[in-house]
């Protein structure tokens, strides 16, 4: 029997749209509990007895709570193996492990905080400060790491097919790459480019991404 399952958060959430892209990927159906954690109610201070540090997203399968992406994403990996978003070798799964805590750690922090919300909420003058430069070097160090991954013949992050790696990677890169320091960055890194257009045009995500992106 199908797993009854809720994912709790809300879509503007990467961190959602990632445990989402997976969801969508193994056609799974799900119930979105809406938590608005930037909206501090009520029903946030009942989200902490799920999620004790109140971060979006938590999941319940047929009773069973989990929180943390990672964890997530290879708990839903394995008990719905199709199509795996992992891949065959050893050696492969370790580098898919290596690009989702780069995303986590290095990504995320410097491109959709530092940059992304930065100018979103200051505009041109986020540009001046000294943290905003460190957060473009960092992004720029994430582009070149991603680069390498996708050099010779890999079309995904992860190796030949698609994978957790790229599912985590997209999200984060969907805000980035809303920005004029995103567009310029990316500009110098073609196989990422590439990858980015290939992925967007080759995959269904267009509903998630876009969705509640305000
Ligand atoms: N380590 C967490 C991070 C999740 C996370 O940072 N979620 C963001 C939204 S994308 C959040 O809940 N932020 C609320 C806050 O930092 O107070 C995970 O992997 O799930």
């Amino acid at each position: 029997m199908t797993p009854t399952l809720t994912l709790y958060g809300a879509p503007y959430s990467v961190y959602v749209r990632i445990v989402r892209l997976v969801l969508l990927e193994k056609n799974i159906d799900y119930r979105l509990e809406t938590v608005d954690i930037f909206k501090p109610d009520k029903a946030v201070e009942t989200y902490r007895s799920i999620h004790p540090f109140a971060k979006i997203p938590a999941i319940n399968v047929d009773g069973f709570v989990l929180y943390e992406t990672g964890a997530i994403v290879r708990y839903l990996d394995e008990i719905f193996p199709e199509p795996p978003l992992m891949p065959d070798t050893a050696r492969e799964r370790a580098n898919v492990n290596r690009i989702l805590s780069i995303i986590d750690n290095y990504a995320y922090p410097s491109m959709v905080w530092g940059i992304y919300v930065a100018l979103r909420e200051q505009g041109e003058s986020a540009c001046e400060s000294d943290a905003f430069n460190k957060h473009c070097e960092r992004a720029e160090t994430v582009f070149c790491v991603l680069d390498t991954a996708l050099e010779g013949k890999a079309p995904y992050l992860g190796g030949h097919r698609l994978s957790l790696a790229d599912l985590h990677a997209v999200p984060v890169l969907d805000y980035f790459l809303q920005t004029a320091t995103g567009q310029k960055m990316v500009a110098h890194h073609p196989n990422v480019q590439n990858w980015w257009e290939r992925i967007k045009t080759q995959h269904r995500f267009d509903g998630i991404l876009s969705e509640g992106a305000d």
